[in-house]
């Protein structure tokens, strides 16, 4: 099996709808990722034992994904020197501005590279692990390069079609 590049977490599996955007911008660069499902306060032991055993099977980069008092992501990076991105997620009465701040206001020393709430943050976790990754892969530094010509050329297309009416 090919050995996991990318870590993948999330505090539950109500999370698992918007998580799966982020393994699915992963498969699309062709990096292979592992994902589980481990929350910092409900199974904290199983959360620890998942990174350092990821550490050890060669993974560079972990996304945690957590709503309400989002302390996943804070956690994982307690426990690795590895780059950890955030992604806070929609759960409660205060639509992810709860998790938002859990996730992004780390203490000086431990960083969580924050991305946006929910979808977009989701997907731009992936592509900023992309980015992590290929700064030492040439081959999937192109592949970025041709992702963001497509996005390019997606948006030309709406505002001509727009034009055309
Ligand atoms: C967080 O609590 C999880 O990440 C999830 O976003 C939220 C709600 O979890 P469930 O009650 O749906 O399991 O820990």
């Amino acid at each position: 099996m090919e050995r996991p590049l990318v870590g993948i977490l999330m505090g539950s599996d109500s999370d698992l709808p918007v998580m799966r955007e982020c393994a699915a911008v992963l498969e699309e660069f062709g990096i292979p990722y592992e994902m589980t499902i481990s929350s910092a306060h409900r199974t904290p032991e199983r959360t620890k034992e998942f990174v350092e055993e990821a550490e050890e099977k060669g993974t560079r980069v972990f996304i945690a994904g957590a709503g309400l008092a989002a302390h996943l992501a804070g956690f994982v990076a307690a426990h690795t020197v590895l780059p950890v991105i955030g992604v806070p997620l929609e759960a409660g009465p205060l639509k992810g501005m709860d998790s938002l701040l859990s996730t992004v206001q780390m203490p000086p020393g431990v960083p969580v590279a924050t991305v946006a709430i929910g979808k977009a943050g989701a997907k731009n976790a992936a592509v900023l692990a992309a980015e992590i990754l290929a700064t030492e892969d040439a081959t999937l530094r192109e592949k970025l390069k041709e992702y963001r010509r497509r996005q390019a050329e997606k948006v030309t297309e709406k505002a001509e079609a727009l034009k055309k009416g």
